[in-house]
């Protein structure tokens, strides 16, 4: 890794300038809004961002010719982020060895969701993980759902959500039945990936930090943002930033990194909260509170996946893979 990677250690350390203004018709209290902000401040002016379709294409540049990008954006088809990363990487190689432009760092970022880059274009995103572009960044923003199109499941919902592909009925109560796929797991399989981590909006200075550790590993890196969504998750929007605090404070979202073939958890809740403190919160989840054995199987399998990340973390290396030793009844 370059020695020139600037970390902060505060929050007053995240720069003022923004690249991700006004002129977006996002939700209130949009976390992947958010997140964009945050990750454009962490990377900087010198940025090109991809766009994958979804809410941060459909809310953002897609009607009446406004945008909020104040560095160069443009949209990809919903599956292509992986391969547009790779093209414009590789142009800008090509044009600087051609002369045909300065050469320079230029980050390119694609900020894509759990939907375009987890499911669709996941062939595409590890196509990109294997090639040797340095600056370039794959930033999947997990609300946890296809949120553009109605809050659909995805293979990053978490178990128990009610979507409207997974409604909690009478046939099928729990809602979502399948566990959350992990993408970052997924993506720190590729021998030859940068920089993988796990970050969250409510963790600001440990985003900026681990964007940029991204952006110089000097290889394709990723990191899985989570972002709490107010429309899909059914929470009042204020509450985006507490979401997130109580998603890794119950550790249903765990914060780590892989750097330089090293495994390391960030932030360690000191005693873990029960996952009810989370769940309660929101709507998408409130079926589950009159159903205490899908209640005990979500603790159960924070708690199992804990153990893991645990003994990771006291190895500092990765095992592969990670299952549930019990059966759901
Ligand atoms: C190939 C393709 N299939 C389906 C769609 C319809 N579509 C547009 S946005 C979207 C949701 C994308 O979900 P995600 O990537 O998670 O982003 P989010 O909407 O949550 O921001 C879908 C299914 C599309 N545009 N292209
Ligand atoms: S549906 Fe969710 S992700 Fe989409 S704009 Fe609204 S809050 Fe943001
Ligand atoms: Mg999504």
């Amino acid at each position: 890794m370059s020695d020139e990677v600037k970390l902060i250690s505060k929050l007053t350390e995240i720069p003022e300038e923004d690249y991700y203004v006004s002129g977006h018709r996002t939700c209130a209290g949009c976390g992947p809004a958010l997140g964009y902000r945050l990750v454009l401040k962490a990377a900087g002016p010198n940025t090109i961002v991809l766009g994958p379709t979804g809410c941060m294409y459909v809310a953002n540049g897609h009607q009446f010719l406004s945008s909020p990008y104040a560095v160069p954006w443009y949209h990809t088809q919903l599956g292509a982020g992986g391969p547009a990363g790779i093209g414009t990487a590789a142009a800008l190689r090509a044009l600087m060895f051609k002369g045909k432009r300065k050469r320079e760092d230029v980050n390119v970022v694609v900020y894509g969701g759990d939907g375009g880059m987890s499911d669709i274009g996941l062939s595409g995103l590890s196509m990109g993980l294997t090639y040797d572009y340095p600056h370039l960044l794959y930033l999947i923003y997990d609300n946890e759902s296809y949120a553009n199109t109605g809050v659909q499941a995805s293979s990053t919902t978490p178990f128990g959500a009610s979507t409207t592909f997974t409604p909690s009925g009478k046939i099928k109560p729990i809602g979502n039945e399948r566990l959350k796929k992990d993408m970052a797991l997924i993506a720190a399989a590729h021998p030859s990936i940068g920089y993988v981590a796990t970050a969250s909006v409510s963790h600001p200075v440990d985003l900026v930090n681990k964007v940029r550790k991204a952006l110089f590993s000097g290889r394709p890196s990723l990191v899985q943002l989570l972002t709490p969504c107010p429309k899909g998750w059914a929470f009042p929007p204020e509450e985006t930033i507490e979401l997130g605090q109580m998603a890794v404070k119950t550790g249903m979202w765990a914060l780590w990194e892989y750097e330089n073939g090293h495994f390391r958890i960030t932030s360690k809740p000191t005693a873990r909260k029960n996952i009810r403190e989370y769940v309660t919160k929101q709507g998408r989840f409130s079926h589950l509170l009159r159903n205490e054995a899908a209640l005990e199987y979500l603790q159960l399998s924070v708690d199992e996946q804990w153990r893991y990340w645990e003994e990771m973390d006291k190895m500092g290396k990765i095992i592969l893979p990670w299952t549930p030793s019990y059966n759901r009844s």
